[in-house]
């Protein structure tokens, strides 16, 4: 293993190291996973960058930044001694969670795999004596109690979901593995991502990608949340950038650890259809709500992200628009050539 150079933090405790050089990644299947594994390939070389999934057809290890992969039940601690040993890791990006709609179908496989993942990660972290655990939070870590505009850094965290009942203590167990065992653990409160390479799977936001395929497949969408639902999204480009940014900031400059607000834009379904109509004339969106509106309303509409921006300099570029306007362009070129969904 590279030389665990150890800092020390506020409180003059032992932290975990400073060179990121061989990564791990987990959930390196999913929506952010993938992108995240590419882009960390092309930063530190593919050979590097270990993805790793449940899955066992992974895309990951094709292709030209196709690199080393392991097939990883993250609820096994094993599992994690064996594959950080084998690949010589010293940085965890741990992106393996079931998210809020699965979560509410299944709150035990999201305990075990948000939970017990976490643990694993950073308990193999504090034994190995990695240099560093990112494991990304999300706005579902806010309640219905919260101030619903420009939702503060600090606030009573009272979720009703399972999901982010999970994403509370994973944020408290960070901060608890840095002030107790010097481990350099970070995360970030991840609003609805959205991307035009990989699908998301199980999330309360993911009809704000679903729009954008049915606009293009069929110029008709039906929409499980209420056309006034606002909620915090976020353009994959710029999530990426952030949690790269975060990943390789300066634990010095840290004042928080696991639980970065991140704001980036902010709109109803109903101003989403509007900005996709300038592109696709004629497109209708019928609502139909289902139990996953309940959950959007209990959750944020925009988030006051100062802390992330002062402390790591974070600052997206997309608004609702210049996203619409990717999106529609990635996604038409790939269905004129017949593979919109890749
Ligand atoms: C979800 O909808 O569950 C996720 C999230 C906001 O964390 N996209």
């Amino acid at each position: 293993m590279d030389a665990c150079i150890r800092n020390l933090d506020r409180k003059g405790n032992a932290v975990s190291g400073t060179t990121i050089s061989r990564i791990l990644v987990t959930g390196s299947e999913g929506q952010i996973g993938s992108e995240l594994t590419l882009e960390l390939r092309r930063r530190y070389g593919a050979e590097n960058v270990v993805a790793s999934d449940i899955r066992t057809d992974p895309k990951t290890s094709q292709g030209e930044l196709g690199g080393p992969y392991e097939v990883m039940d993250v609820a096994d601690p094993a599992v994690w001694r064996e594959v950080c040993r084998k690949h010589d890791i010293d940085t965890v990006v741990h992106m393996a969670a079931i998210l809020s709609a699965t979560g509410e179908k299944n709150p035990l496989l999201a305990w075990q795999v948000n939970i017990d993942g976490l643990i694993n990660a950073l308990e193999t972290a504090r034994e190995l004596e990695l240099t560093r655990v990112l494991c990304p939070s999300s706005i579902a870590v806010f309640g219905p109690g919260c101030p619903r505009e420009n939702t503060p850094q600090e606030t009573t965290l009272k979720p009703t979901t399972m999901y982010g009942v999970t994403k509370v203590c994973g944020e408290l167990l960070c901060d608890y593995y840095v002030h107790r065992f010097g481990i350099d653990a970070r995360g970030l409160r991840y609003p609805g991502i959205i991307s035009s390479e990989t699908l998301p799977g199980g999330g309360t936001t993911d009809y704000a990608v679903d729009i954008y395929y049915k606009a293009i497949e069929e110029g008709c969408y039906t929409c499980f949340v209420r056309e006034d639902t606002r909620l915090p999204m976020m353009y994959m480009p710029d999530c990426i950038k952030g949690t790269i940014d975060l990943l390789e900031a300066d634990f010095h400059k840290l004042q928080h650890h696991g639980d970065f607000n991140i704001g980036s834009m902010s709109f109803t379904v109903g101003e989403l259809a509007t900005s996709i109509r300038r592109h696709v004339p004629g497109f209708e969106v019928i609502y139909a709500p289902d139990e996953r509106q309940a959950i959007a309303d209990s959750w944020p509409a925009s988030l006051d992200d100062s802390a992330a921006r002062a402390e790591w300099g974070w600052e997206p570029s997309f608004d609702l628009d210049s996203m619409t306007a990717d999106m529609l362009e990635k996604l038409s070129k790939r269905h004129a050539e017949g593979r919109l969904y890749g």
